[in-house]
């Protein structure tokens, strides 16, 4: 989240698309709900279903799975044409002036630079004009054809309320209701925020969809200012915190990149992100990037780590590749690997196309399993009748299964979506012979350090040179974990403008990522952490929820990152000057000395307004960016595409291009295209989700639980349900290109036929729970009939928008 859960309080309109927060958030839902009754915000919900959130909502749009780019680039363009911008803010703090290259273009669905073989793009053309100055041009009258504003305005001139109605079926009046809702919060004196979850992500365009989403937040002037943002409900517990840790195969902690297999050359590897200003006097916080890696590496290898060997800079793999979820089962697929850990993952049920999935995990020789329970993938090789109809004879993957604990029988911290690390501590012991995944993983660690000691191996550098201070080896500490993704001083740390002043002493904890150094002199294993166990101890566990303000921001509750700053960008919600746009909802403002007020600055506490810089100093240009000069690989604006399997068979913006249908930048494996089913064969879209009543595969564990949701189901409509001749509790049968379910029906209002194109579309919705491990009824794991096809920057499967046929069972 740009902002954080308690300040969905301060909105004034909040837009819930792509997720359904009071089913699958709960909690969180909590503070729309006050929202509503203490400011009379309004609520909108936009998703294939009515759901819950839709039954509290003020306002409920349907649209069909997959076209939610149509539905927001209508959004920009009815903003655009009817002038609700919010002036000042866009005028300032974004790229609209920003002058693009003469060679960039967009011709029938493509970017210059598409190369069809490879199915990605050379970047080069995406870019702005560059001055003798070196920096990027500007027409801050905003008449230059190639000015940002002027190529997004003709962009989405094509997204006309009549394309929005008849690509997303949702009724034009509908679609005009919504805009002039949204269109409410561009005056400086309304705030909206926009609450997303998997109904985005789950695309092989997700990521151009939460862009869009934040594009129609920057018109509003809506990012940096409490009531609004870009507030993306995280899943599991701690799932922010796997993402900050750099938990992904080609993330380092604090949204550090690994090198990939062509940047051997330290320096040209940090140079190459260590951005320089694009604009006079803009920050560009990513020149820092020096400090923040060689901290990271001290942490890891200290004393190992030198000046001399670029801190252990050829310590680090260099990717060829993403190893991505979707790309490791391929690999296993094509029986390219060994043995597999699934840590607290049960992949048979979580990941597309369980056929590929259970046919993969075959292949190996072991597989380790390390979770609390018993999990569909740990018996993926044992028969359970229709539900996995496999040879178990013919399985030779060796399957260890080691116990772990559970959340509340250990102690440690909690990142959540507001980016707040919590401590908890622990409720009990673990039960049997159940371990920490710390000490597990540990125990592991030792073991292989110690094989690599004795047997050598290829490099074992990596390895053997790590460091691993812990009091006890076998099972370090969380607080010796915390203390370390802080970071310490390994040297006395000084102030750069007057080294006689000490700001940190050797051996000391950092208090901020603004003490890290690139001389090897401070150690920190994760730097936008920095600050949450400084000298004064353990931030994480602080509970003192005063708010001075009333505005939520708490700043003594625990610690959030970066700097314990709750909302990002706050500098935007202040004018150039430094006046807050909204003295009613005021964050922080320009005192004449300082910046302050009831939020951490984003922006230097001292940097006075007259200098220019600003809000936005994460990017080299101090601006927000409309036209994503290198960001993600299908271009700079985001353009609707066709999900993979699509109801249409051609893309409504493009009819006659087959070359862009869907995603012309998409990773797809061979097999997983061969295995795309049709709508000639496969005429309903389907899409799955969450209910409150389970968490994914674990819950049905539980008895609670399990007597509350006990049995699988499928939703349809009343019309659909008429055509294929069922009634309410029948048992239809729903199949992919790739396996089937069989289920009762519950044939609902909730979900309406569309017409797409002038033809009808039917929604089917596949609640996600069931397996055949647990006490409810067993079921088909719903991922039985899932495409194998991922978004084609971050790779998280397409589960929200597939064909299927629905029959009477
Ligand atoms: N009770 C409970 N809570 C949970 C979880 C759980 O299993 N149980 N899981 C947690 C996890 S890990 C996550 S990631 C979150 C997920 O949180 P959510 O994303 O809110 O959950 P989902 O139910 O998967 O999907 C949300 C909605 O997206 C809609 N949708 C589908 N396709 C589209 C589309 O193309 N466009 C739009 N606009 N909407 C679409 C669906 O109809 C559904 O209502 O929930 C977390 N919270
Ligand atoms: N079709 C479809 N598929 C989906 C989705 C969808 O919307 N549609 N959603 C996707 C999403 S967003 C997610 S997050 C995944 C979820 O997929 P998973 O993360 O695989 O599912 P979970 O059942 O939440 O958790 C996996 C295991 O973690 C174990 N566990 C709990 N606590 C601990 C612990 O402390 N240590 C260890 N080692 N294990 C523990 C649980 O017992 C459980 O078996 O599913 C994905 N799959
Ligand atoms: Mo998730």
């Amino acid at each position: 989240m740009t902002n954080h859960w308690v300040d969905i309080k301060n909105a004034d309109v909040i837009l819930v698309m792509g997720g359904n927060a009071a089913e699958a958030h709960p909690c969180g839902f909590k503070w729309v709900t006050e929202a509503k009754a203490h400011r009379k915000a309004k609520l909108i919900v936009v998703d294939p279903r009515f759901t819950r959130t839709a039954s509290v909502a003020d306002y409920y749009a349907q649209l069909r799975t997959g076209t939610d780019i149509v539905f927001l680039g209508g959004v920009i363009n009815y903003l655009l044409t009817n002038d609700k911008i919010q002036h000042e803010y866009v005028k300032n703090y974004t790229d609209m002036s920003f002058i693009v290259r003469e060679d960039f273009s967009f011709t029938d669905g493509l970017y210059s630079g598409y190369n069809a073989e490879k199915r990605s793009y050379d970047k080069s053309s995406w870019d702005y004009e560059r001055g003798d100055d070196g920096f990027a041009k500007v027409d801050p009258t905003l008449q230059n054809p190639r000015c940002v504003y002027q190529l997004m305005k003709q962009h989405y001139a094509r997204y006309t309320p009549e394309q929005v109605e008849k690509i997303c079926g949702t009724p034009k009046e509908k679609f005009l209701h919504v805009c002039e809702m949204l269109a409410s919060t561009a005056v400086p004196g309304r705030a909206g925020t926009v609450l997303y979850a998997l109904g985005w992500t789950h695309h092989s365009v997700g990521s151009q969809i939460i862009r869009t989403g934040a594009m129609v937040q920057l018109l509003l002037g809506n990012i940096g200012i409490a009531g609004g943002g870009m507030n993306a409900l995280r899943g599991h517990s701690n799932i922010q915190g796997l993402t900050d840790l750099g938990l992904m195969s080609n993330l380092l902690p604090g949204y550090m990149t690994l090198p990939m297999e062509a940047e051997q050359d330290f320096d040209a590897y940090i140079t190459k992100r260590a951005t320089q200003p694009l604009r006079p006097n803009q920050l560009s916080y990513w020149r820092n990037y020096r400090a923040f890696h060689v901290s990271f590496m001290k942490s890891w290898w200290g004393d190992n780590a030198t000046a001399e060997n670029n801190f252990g800079f050829d310590y680090l793999p260099k990717l060829d590749k993403s190893y991505d979820m979707l790309q490791v089962f391929e690999l296993m697929s094509q029986g390219k690997m060994t043995g597999y850990i699934a840590q607290g993952f049960n992949p048979l049920a979580a990941a597309p196309n369980k056929a590929k999935i259970g046919a993969s995990l075959a292949k190996l020789k072991w597989l380790v399993i390390m979770d609390p329970l018993a999990t569909e993938t740990s018996e993926f090789w044992k028969n359970f009748g229709e539900f996995n109809d496999v040879d178990t004879a013919s399985i030779q993957t060796e399957v260890f299964r080691l116990p772990t604990t559970c959340f509340a029988e250990e102690r440690g911290s909690l990142v959540s979506s507001s980016r707040v690390l919590q401590w908890h501590w622990q409720g009990s012991d673990g039960p049997g012979e159940s371990k920490s995944d710390l000490e597990i993983m540990s125990g592991l660690w030792l073991r292989i350090r110690d094989a690599y000691r004795k047997d050598g191996g290829k490099y074992p550098d990596p390895i053997v040179k790590m460091s691993w201070p812990y009091a006890n080896p076998e099972n370090p500490t969380p607080e010796e974990i915390a203390m370390e993704y802080n970071g310490k001083a390994l040297a006395d740390v000084t102030d750069p403008t007057d080294k006689t002043k000490v700001l940190a002493k050797k051996g000391e904890q950092l208090a901020s990522f603004a003490q890290l150094r690139d001389d090897g002199s401070t150690a920190s294993g994760c730097w936008i952490f920095c600050g949450s166990w400084t000298q004064a101890g353990n931030q994480m566990g602080r509970r003192d929820n005063s708010d001075p303000t009333g505005i939520g921001n708490t700043l003594n509750w625990a610690w959030a990152w970066p700097a314990n700053r709750r909302i990002l960008y706050n500098r935007a919600s202040c004018d150039v000057s430094g006046k807050p746009f909204d003295p009613t909802r005021k964050l922080i403002a320009w005192n004449g000395k300082t910046w302050s007020g009831a939020d951490i600055p984003d922006f230097k506490a001292d940097e006075p307004p007259e200098n220019g810089m600003n809000p936005f100093i994460m990017n080299p240009e101090g601006v927000a960016r409309f036209f994503s000069r290198d960001g993600l690989v299908e271009g700079p604006f985001p353009e609707h595409y066709e999900p993979f399997e699509t109801p249409l068979g051609y893309n409504p913006l493009h009819p006659e291009n087959k070359a862009v249908v869907s995603n012309p930048a998409a990773r797809v494996f061979p097999n997983d295209r061969a295995a795309f089913g049709t709508h000639e064969n496969f005429p309903h879209t389907a899409t799955t989700y969450r209910l409150t009543e389970h968490f994914h595969y674990w819950t049905k564990h539980a008895h609670l639980n399990a007597i509350i949701q006990p049995q699988q189901f499928v939703e349809i409509g009343e019309d659909l349900a008429k055509e294929v001749g069922v009634v309410a509790g029948d048992r239809i049968k729903v199949s992919s290109n790739r396996g089937h379910v069989i289920a009762v029906a519950l044939v609902t209002k909730r979900i309406k036929t569309l017409t797409i194109e002038g033809k009808k579309v039917q929604t089917v919705g596949l609640p996600l729970h069931w397996g055949f491990k647990g006490l409810t009824h067993p079921g088909y794991l719903v991922n039985t009939l899932t495409p194998s096809v991922g978004d084609g920057n971050s790779q998280t499967p397409e589960f929200k928008s597939f064909l299927v046929k629905v029959e009477k069972a």
